[in-house]
């Protein structure tokens, strides 16, 4: 690996082994840089210039939007809106999706979370942008929510930007994972990390904890044992961390091996809903990468990126990370 190829740089040596991708795909990558970028920026700067605290808004799932929220979505749509590399978008903060006039209709569609783990913003902690590229199904006709309904197994690309305390991109394009770190005098993302490589087995676990009451019998099984340490069934003492940002938590599984959880429970179930994340902007893009780096993602029945989504703002529960211990997350539930 040679430190220092830009992410440019490194998506057109990628590109040639994309079945059928073109320079559109190198321009769509690089729109994104450019939207994380300047959400970046705006992270960084924080309460400077005015992005933090409330919108005084909800998005369509009725949860309580923060400025930078509003804002990442519209400078994604911005970054989006006019090179012609998209079809449509569709992102956690928007009802329905979003479509590109027909002169600059592009061959593929995104899916994102423009700022994910935003309660995190006023408290300053990572939070991070989360995106999953498919193809368009048809160039030639206008864009429908439809076209987006599709499994994960269909992603070209997915990736996540993380604003900690290094810019970091992570990207897959089906072909293992590689971390690139945003050199702010530079002005672009450098290569730092190839063929990520996650650990079969872990002693360390994520799970909001306070929901412990509400858990399927299956995941306070798995949380008990782990809990119960080298006196318990696993033999062994383990570490638990919770960031409350999916994007922090899955960086740390790609650097350390872990496996992160957020089952769906009895209060979700109370509130008519299936899960907690979202399938199509985070878990599906998340269990690409995770998958490719040598981990599994499941919603503890089946596969993730085998799921066939009905809608849009589908939840799904999400168990990913540690191969042998999403695993046996797994058979537990069985
Ligand atoms: P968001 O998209 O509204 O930010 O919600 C998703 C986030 C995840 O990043 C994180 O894993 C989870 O919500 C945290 O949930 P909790 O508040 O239960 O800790
Ligand atoms: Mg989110």
């Amino acid at each position: 690996m040679r430190i220092g190829t830009t992410l440019t740089h490194y998506i057109i040596r990628n590109q040639r082994e994309i079945e059928g991708a073109s320079g559109t795909f190198t321009g769509l990558l690089n729109d994104i840089c450019v939207a994380c970028k300047k959400i970046a920026a705006l992270v960084d700067k924080g309460a400077l210039v005015n992005v933090l605290g409330s919108a005084e808004s909800e998005n369509v799932q009725g949860e309580e939007q923060k400025k930078l929220d509003v804002i990442s979505n519209e400078i994604m749509i911005e970054a989006l809106e006019h090179n012609g590399h998209i079809a449509a978008l569709a992102s956690e903060e928007m009802e329905g999706i979003h479509p590109m006039s027909a002169e600059r209709r592009g061959r593929y569609l995104l899916l994102c979370d423009p700022l994910d783990g935003s309660s995190n913003i006023d408290v300053n902690v990572s939070v991070g942008t989360i995106f999953s590229i498919l193809r368009a199904p048809d160039d030639t006709k206008a864009p429908t929510e439809a076209d987006f309904l599709r499994p994960g197994v269909e992603q070209v690309a997915a990736g996540y930007c993380l604003y900690g305390p290094s810019t970091m991109m992570v990207l897959t394009t089906g072909n293992g994972v590689s971390m690139f770190t945003l050199d702010r005098d530079f002005g672009e993302f450098l290569l730092t990390r190839e063929n990520v490589s996650i650990p079969d087995e872990t002693r360390e676990f994520a799970i909001n904890a306070s929901n412990r009451r509400f858990w399927d019998e299956p995941i306070q099984r798995y949380i008990e044992e782990c809990l119960a340490g080298e006196e318990g069934p696993r033999g062994k003492n383990f570490n638990m961390r919770w960031v409350a940002s999916m994007v922090a938590e899955v960086h740390r599984i790609l650097t350390r091996g872990g496996v992160f959880m957020y089952p769906c429970d009895k209060r979700i179930r109370a509130q008519g809903k299936t899960g907690k994340l979202r399938l199509m902007y985070e878990a599906n893009p998340m269990a690409m990468i995770v998958e490719q780096a040598g981990g599994a993602a499941t919603t503890g029945m089946q596969r993730i990126l085998e799921v066939d989504p009905d809608e849009l703002h589908q939840r799904v529960p999400v168990i990913l990370g540690s191969r042998k211990e999403v695993e046996r997350v797994t058979a537990y539930h069985d």
